[in-house]
């Protein structure tokens, strides 16, 4: 093992370790949420400086099948009401497409078919709501790493941003619709997938079909459900509210990491 995994040890038992003390299997209902608080009130600096050094390769716990919850809470959106998602999800998808561009050199239009093809890894994971729930289930998905190869980074990206089908709050100026930003190192973990299956199953509405982000070293908040299009980016204090995603622009913290 590594000084950087160790030192990544030493810092969940800290700061993270009350986060990760409320792993239970099942949703269970957290009586108290200070941990979180905790965590998302601690500098994002320095969260981010010792992730960067100790998680590069550091894979999220997996569970057996056995701790799949039986019942995994949906939250937020859970039926996108545009006119255009509804169109899509009428003919299960067929007619969707990912967009992935902005600072690439091969901009890519995939069809969830394409996606399917991609490679792609499983997992079992715990997602972790800042709210205070945990559920735990099995994903399949397509590897974003080898996606973002595909399309060519160009050197000055340095985020990639998620745009949903949602919009979570109504607002003239689309300042509601829901969107995310991630790292580049999140983005090219082993673990950051385009989930297109939820325990062996198309990806029901209500988690985000018919694909979601899965990045399973953070919260559920940057788990983005019902993407559209993806964009490598420079910065992202032009999006949304400027703080990096929809919740982000409402208070929480850009890093999220657990
Ligand atoms: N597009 C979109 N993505 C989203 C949300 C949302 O409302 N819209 N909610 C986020 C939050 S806060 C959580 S906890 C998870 C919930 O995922 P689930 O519905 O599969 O439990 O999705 C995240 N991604
Ligand atoms: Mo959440």
């Amino acid at each position: 093992m590594s000084d950087r995994a160790i030192s990544r040890r030493a810092w969940l038992r800290g700061g993270g370790a009350s986060l990760l003390g409320l792993a239970t299997a099942g949703c269970d209902r957290l009586t108290q949420s200070q941990g979180v608080n905790r965590l998302l009130s601690s500098a994002d600096g320095l969260n981010q400086a010792l992730y960067d050094l100790a998680a590069d390769r550091t894979l999220a716990r997996e569970y057996p099948a056995s701790a799949i919850s039986r019942d995994f809470r949906a939250n937020g959106s859970t039926q996108p009401d545009s006119e255009e998602y509804q169109a899509l999800a009428a003919n299960g998808f067929a007619d969707w497409r990912l967009e992935i561009g902005g600072l690439v050199e091969r901009p890519l239009s995939l069809s969830l078919a394409d996606l399917r093809a991609a490679p792609a890894r499983r997992q079992i994971t715990r997602h972790d709501c800042v709210e205070g729930w945990s559920c735990i289930a099995g994903w399949k998905g397509a590897r974003l790493g080898p996606l973002l190869d595909r399309a060519g980074l160009k050197p000055a990206a340095k985020y990639l941003a998620f745009y949903c089908a949602d919009t979570l709050e109504l607002t003239l100026d689309g300042t509601g619709d829901y969107y995310e930003t991630i790292s580049l190192l999140d983005a090219y973990h082993p673990q950051t997938i385009l989930a297109y299956e939820m325990n062996d199953a198309p990806l029901p509405v209500a988690h985000g079909a018919p694909v979601r982000l899965r990045v399973e070293r953070q919260l559920g908040y940057k788990m983005a459900k019902y993407v559209m299009r993806i964009e490598a980016i420079e910065r992202f204090d032009h999006l949304g509210l400027g703080k990096g995603g929809y919740w982000e622009d409402r208070g929480y913290q850009w890093f999220a990491g657990i």
